[in-house]
Parts: C-alpha cells; structure tokens; sequence
C-alpha cells in the first residue's frame, strides 16, 4: 500500500473560524493539491499487530477486529462505558395523526440515571403508521429536534446552542423562531413515504459541543470527583456522542414502531465522523452511513488534504481523546487509518458521501478509505466497493450496488436531498429486499 512520500508537516496557519453545516470556506495554509499529498504506507487491515497476514473470517472476528477497535479507542476517540443499569425511557408525547395523518410522531426521554434531574436526551420519532414495525434511520441533529419540522408540538430545547441569531438561536439559547430552522436536512415525509422511521436526537443533550474538560452533558455521570482528571483514552465527545446513538438503539429496541434489527446510523459533518465511531462500537447498528465526514471520520489522516489531525485538535481539543493530539504533525505514527475505520463495519453495509466543493473533508480521501476497506469486505464474502478502482467515481453518480456505498454529489458541505436519496437506496438495498 505504498502511495507517495511525507514531504513536510504542514503548519496550523490562518485559522478561519467555520460555522458547522455551511458551505465551508477553505481555510488557507493547508493543502488542496493533490500533487503536494505525500507518500504514505497505509497500515493493513489485514495484517495483525504481530504481523501475520489475516486469511479467514474467523481471525478477522476474533482477533483482528477486535485489535482495530483497541486501537482506535487507545489513540483515537477514547474508552467509553457501557450501558447505564439505572438508565430509564418515558414517551412524553404521541400524536397518531402527524403530518397530515400519515405519521406517528412521538418524543422519548432517556434518563441516563434514571433520576429526572440527571442527565437526559430526548428522541424525536416519525414512523409511518403501518401495523409491521419498519427499519429506520437514526441520527443526530446539531440544532435541537423542534429545528427539523416546523411544528409546534414538538419540544422546543431548552439546551446550550452556539448562537446563530440568524436562525433564532440567541445567548446560546433556542427560540420559538428556530423551528424547522433544519429542515432542508431531514426530509422527514420523504423518508416516511420510502417506508422508513426517522429518529433524532440534539447532539448537545449528550455532550454540549465545547471544551469544558470532559465535565458537562453525561461526563457528569462518570467524574463524580471534582478532582478526578480524565485519563489519556477516554472518551472525547465524538465517543461521548456516539454513545448516547447507542443509548438510542437500546430504547429503539422496545419501540413497537421500529425493527430494531434494521436501524441505519447516519451523521453530517462531525456527526459523520460521528456515526462512523457508533456504527464501529456497536454492531447491532445494521448499516452505517457517513455524510462529508471529512478528517477523524472517512477522510485518511496522512494524506493531510484539507483538514489535518493537528488542526483539528488544536480548534476541537474536546472531540477527540487526549492521546490523539500525540499524532499531530505526526499522522504517520498513527497505528490506524480512518479506512481501517470502514473495515470495522464489516461485513454490514457503509455508504460514504462527499461532495466537490468540500475539499476541506477532502472528498478523495473519503473514497479511498472505503477503496482500502474493500479487501476485509471480501474476506468476509462480500463485494465490497463495486468497481475496484482507486479513482473518485464522476459527480453525481452515486456506487451503490455492493456492500460499500459512495457518491460525490455537485455542491457544498450539507446534508442534502439528494444524499438522502441515494441513502434510502441503498437502505432498500440491504435493509427491505430479500426479507
Ligand atoms: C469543521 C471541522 C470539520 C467538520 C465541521 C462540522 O469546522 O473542521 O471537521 O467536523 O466543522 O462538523 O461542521
């Protein structure tokens, strides 16, 4: 797996502030030419740390798989704990009869503690009203679940927000003027149309989205001492995030309207790098989808396209665990890859997305990590990436017939309705035909 050579270690330069979910400018100072990308040994899947060469499925499971997922939480995301034994669910609103009849919307409160002033998330539901429970999507939302539907049933949040007066969110709170305010992200008849139950939750009910030492949202829980100091491999807020979507999963479970055998986990942006982790922690996630990632999600970290490993952790020092920062100008150290972070979705189905004016996610950088995955796929008896090449695929024309979905659509960083359709897709693909 030899591509081209480390020349330098590119400098944190001009950091231009970017406002999470618009088109991204490009902050200048880092690398946009893929001339200048430098070479680079990619670790293999397929080798284990004592560097025998994995042949069969059983050694995949048992031993190397398992070594991955160690890996990335040791030098990457961080440890997390298990499920809460005192974490309670309770249905705060039904309404049979939502949008125009079709749907049942319906809000979930999750006390991780169990107790109601603990820490909590609530889920928002949409299912089609149909008497067989229906595979769904699950995902987090970054601007509270009244911001997908205008609709004033739904809970406005009363949470922290990055204000954004613009769409209603002021001194970091939400108001009346924000709902619906993401709506052009969640088409939520569309998917209800499709056969499928949307669930979403506010990203900041798990761990609100700025540096504070790992001590708000649930950390809370798991550092009662004031004094207590995170260790080096816990848990960052993407682990922090990834964990409440498995949280999630556990109330789909019990949910009469959902298969919770047949729930894709899908994420934009952070939320990306997001669904990525949760679908690798946890595999009763049936399909894993990553929309525009970008660097600490599908993107390959020595490539150091766009965002670096020291850029991100010098603008989000609270996303990733403290050993990753050790990486920093030093991606080559690293003993995983982000494509090693796709094989751990094996044999379960993974749509990665991108998009050509978000070269900051650096679009090629996602397709070859599905691209290096593809041979674990394989291994594993399926077809992985349909084509076999290590060329992007044109714009707008989605790969979608084998286990490893990818498109690069026209346009900026968004989660848009065109991802959205090919998600759907590739969830009938693998989630409804055959069953
Ligand atoms: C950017 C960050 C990206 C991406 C994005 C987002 O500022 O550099 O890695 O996560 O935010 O989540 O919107």
């Amino acid at each position: 797996m030899r591509t081209r050579m480390l020349l330098a270690t590119l400098a944190v330069a001009a950091m231009t502030e970017m406002v999470s979910g618009n088109a991204l400018a490009q902050p200048a100072g880092y690398n946009y030419d893929e001339e200048k990308v430098p070479d680079f040994d990619l670790p293999d899947p397929l080798v284990t740390q004592d560097g025998a060469r994995v042949k069969d499925a059983r050694t995949w499971e048992s031993k190397r798989r398992p070594e991955i997922l160690e890996l990335f939480r040791e030098h990457v995301y961080g440890r997390r704990p298990g499920r809460p034994e005192r974490m309670t669910f309770e249905v705060t609103s039904v309404d049979d009869e939502a949008l125009g009849g079709k749907a049942i919307r319906k809000e979930v409160t999750v006390f991780f503690d169990g107790t109601a002033d603990g820490p909590q998330m609530s889920i928002l539901i949409y299912a089609p009203r149909t008497q067989e429970p229906v595979p769904a999507f699950l995902g987090l939302n970054f601007s509270g679940n009244h911001s997908i539907e205008d609709d004033p049933e739904i809970t406005l949040n009363t949470g922290w927000f990055r204000n954004r007066p613009d769409r209603g969110y002021v001194n970091h709170r939400a108001s009346e003027e924000s709902r619906g305010s993401a709506s052009s992200r969640w088409p939520v008849e569309r998917i209800i149309d499709r056969g499928y139950a949307l669930a979403t939750i506010y990203y900041g009910d798990i761990d609100p989205d700025f540096d504070d030492g790992f001590r708000n949202g649930v950390h809370a829980m798991f550092y009662r001492d004031e004094g207590e100091k995170p260790a080096a491999d816990d848990w960052g807020s993407i682990a922090t995030w990834a964990w409440g979507l498995s949280r999630a999963l556990d109330y789909l479970e019990t949910d009469e309207n959902v298969d919770g055998e047949r729930v894709a986990v899908l994420g934009h942006s952070r939320l990306g790098k997001t669904s990525l982790w949760a679908g690798a922690e946890d595999e009763r996630f049936a399909l894993v989808i990553s929309n525009d990632s970008g660097c600490g999600g599908a993107a390959l970290s020595r490539r150091r396209f766009g965002e670096t490993v020291e850029r991100i952790n010098t603008s989000f020092p609270h996303w990733f665990c403290d050993n990753f920062v050790q990486y920093n100008g030093n991606e080559d150290a690293l003993p995983v890859d982000q494509h090693m972070l796709i094989a751990l979705m094996a044999p379960r189905p993974v749509y990665i997305a991108s998009a050509v004016k978000d070269v900051w996610a650096d679009p090629r950088g996602e397709y070859l990590s599905g691209y290096y995955a593809d041979p674990v796929y394989e291994l594993l008896g399926k077809e992985g990436l349909p084509g076999d090449s290590d060329q992007l695929p044109a714009v707008d024309q989605p790969v979608k017939t084998g286990t490893i979905g990818y498109h690069i659509r026209s346009g900026g960083h968004d989660l848009a309705e065109y991802d959205w359709e090919q998600y759907l897709d590739f969830a009938d693909l693998h989630l409804k035909q055959g069953r």
